[in-house]
C-alpha cells in the first residue's frame, strides 16, 4: 500500500502541494550583501550608529536601495543639480523623498517598489501609510541581532551567504581587527576580489601596500605573492567559495588584441586564483555582464549591463574540469546559451536571476527554460539583498514564481502518464532551494 507522500496528486491537490513545498522549504541564499551586526550596524536604529556599518536594515535603508534611487531620479526627471542635491541629503531625508514620490504620489508598480509593499505587509505593517513615522518607531525598538533571527524565521532562509570584498577598505579593516567575523553560522563568508582579474595595475598597487611584493608584469614571484595573498585571506575568512564580477568585455582566453590589463587578469586567474581555489576545494562564482558606471552621477545606481561572450565561460570550464564554477549572467539574451553551456560542462552550475533579471516575468521565463534544459541541476535564485528585510520580498516573490513554473511542469508530466507525488515535489523543492547549494559548497 502506498503512503500519503507516495500517492499520485492531481488538480488542486497538486497545485497546493507544490505551493506548500516551495513556500516551506528552507533556503540557502547563495549571494547577498548582508552581514551580521558584528560588521557594524547602519541606520536601522539610530542608537549608536556606525556610519560605515555594513549591516543594513530598517525602513530608511529599504527605501534608499539603489534600485529605488534610480527609479526616483527617473520619476522626478532629475537633472544634474537635482541629483547632486539628493546626494547631499541625509539618508532619512532621501528615504522620505522616495517614499513620497514613489509610494504616495505614484502607484508602486515596479518590482523594487512592490518589494517594499510586500515587505512592510509581511512584517505586519499597513503599507498604506503616508509618513514613515510608524515604521521608524517600530524598527527603533528592535535589536539588530533579534531582527536577523526574525527575518530568517519569517522567510525560511537558513543561510545568508555574504559577499566579503577584500578590496573594500571599510570591510577589510574590520576583518583585520576581528578574528570572529566569519564565525556566525547564519552568514557563511565569500572571498570576493573583482580587482585581481579586472584591474591588475591597481590591484597590484594595493597588494604592494599590504606587503605582498608584486610587479606590473606579474612575474613568477609576483604570482606567488598573489597566491600568498589569497591564502592569507582564505585562512582569515574561511570562505565557502571565491567570487568575482566580470564585465561584458571579459574573454577567456584573451585574444590577440588583448591589452596589458586583460593579459594580467588572465594570468592572475589561471596561475593564482584557480590553483588556490582547487587547492582548497573552493568553487569559483563568476557574475558576468556588469557595465560599471554607465551614469556615474547615479553612483551605485549607475551600473548597467552588456552581452557576454558565453563561449569564454565554456572554454574556462573545459580547460579546468575539476574546478566547480558557479555562474550568473546579467543579460536576458545570454540565459539560453548559459543553460546550454551548463549541459556540456558538469562543473558549471548556473545560479540566480540577477539584478535586472530579478523580476517575476523574467524569473518565470528563465526558471522554465532552465528546468527544461537542466532538470533540477541549477540554483534558481539568489536574493542579492543589501538590506536585511529585502529577504522577505525577494524570496516571497521568487518562491511564488518557482512554484507556479514547477506546478506546470508536474502537470505536463502527469498528462504524459507519470505519477507525481508529494515525496517527489519535496525532493525537487529541496534540491532547488537548498541542497544544490549545500552540495556544491560541501559544508554543513
Ligand atoms: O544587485 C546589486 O545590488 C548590484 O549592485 C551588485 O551588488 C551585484 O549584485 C554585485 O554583486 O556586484
Ligand atoms: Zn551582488
Amino acid at each position: 500500500m502506498s503512503t500519503k507522500s507516495e500517492e499520485s496528486l492531481r488538480g488542486d491537490a497538486l497545485f497546493d502541494a507544490v505551493g506548500n513545498a516551495v513556500s516551506k522549504t528552507p533556503i540557502w541564499d547563495l549571494h547577498t550583501h548582508l552581514y551580521p551586526s558584528s560588521f557594524g550596524t547602519g541606520h536601522g536604529r539610530e542608537v549608536k550608529p556606525d556610519a560605515n556599518g555594513l549591516m543594513l536594515w530598517g525602513i530608511d535603508e529599504l527605501l534608499t536601495y539603489h534600485y529605488l534611487v534610480a527609479e526616483f531620479f527617473r520619476s522626478i526627471g532629475a537633472d544634474h543639480a537635482a541629483i547632486q542635491n539628493f546626494w547631499a541629503l541625509s539618508k532619512c531625508e532621501q528615504a522620505e523623498l522616495i517614499w513620497k514620490r514613489l509610494f504616495v504620489e505614484s502607484t508602486p508598480l515596479s518590482e523594487a517598489c512592490r518589494g517594499v509593499v510586500t515587505t512592510l505587509a509581511r512584517l505586519g505593517f499597513d503599507p498604506n501609510e503616508s509618513t514613515l513615522d510608524g515604521y521608524r518607531g517600530w524598527f527603533r525598538d528592535q535589536s539588530p541581532n533579534g531582527q536577523i533571527d526574525s527575518v530568517m524565521a519569517l522567510t525560511g532562509v537558513t543561510r545568508i551567504t555574504m559577499t566579503n570584498n577584500v578590496f573594500d577598505d571599510n570591510e577589510r579593516q574590520r576583518w583585520l581587527h576581528s578574528s570572529e567575523l566569519g564565525s556566525d553560522p547564519r552568514f557563511p563568508p565569500v572571498l570576493r576580489f573583482d580587482e585581481l582579474v579586472c584591474d591588475w595595475p591597481n590591484a597590484g598597487k594595493r597588494l604592494n601596500e599590504w606587503g605582498y611584493v608584486v610587479d606590473v608584469e606579474l612575474s613568477d614571484s609576483a604570482v606567488n605573492e598573489v597566491k600568498r595573498f589569497l591564502e592569507d585571506w582564505i585562512a582569515r575568512m574561511n570562505p565557502v567559495y571565491c567570487a568575482m564580477s566580470l564585465p561584458p568585455s571579459w574573454r577567456f582566453p584573451v585574444g590577440e588584441s588583448a591589452d596589458q590589463r586583460q593579459r594580467a587578469g588572465e594570468r592572475c586567474l589561471v596561475s593564482a586564483v584557480l590553483p588556490v581555489c582547487q587547492q582548497h576545494g573552493l568553487p569559483l562564482a563568476l557574475m558576468i555582464g556588469v557595465q560599471r558606471g554607465v551614469n556615474p552621477l547615479l553612483r551605485e545606481a549607475g551600473d548597467s549591463l552588456g552581452l557576454v561572450d558565453v563561449s569564454s565561460l565554456g572554454a574556462l570550464c573545459r580547460e579546468h574540469p575539476s574546478q566547480q564554477v558557479l555562474c550568473t549572467m546579467l543579460a536576458r539574451e545570454n540565459q539560453h546559451e548559459l543553460a546550454v553551456t551548463a549541459r556540456k560542462f558538469p562543473n558549471l552550475t548556473p545560479f540566480g536571476c540577477w539584478w535586472f533579471l530579478n523580476n517575476p516575468s523574467l524569473i518565470e521565463e528563465i526558471s522554465r527554460m532552465r528546468l527544461e534544459l537542466l532538470g533540477t541541476s541549477f540554483i534558481p535564485q539568489h536574493s542579492d539583498a543589501r538590506v536585511l528585510e529585502q529577504l522577505v520580498y525577494k524570496w516571497d516573490h521568487s518562491r511564488t514564481v518557482i512554484a507556479s513554473v514547477l506546478a506546470d511542469k508536474y502537470q505536463d508530466l502527469q498528462a504524459a502518464g507519470l505519477n507525481v507525488t508529494q515525496k517527489m515535489i519535496e525532493r525537487d523543492a529541496t534540491r532547488l532551494l537548498h541542497d544544490n547549494v549545500y552540495q556544491l559548497l560541501n559544508r554543513g
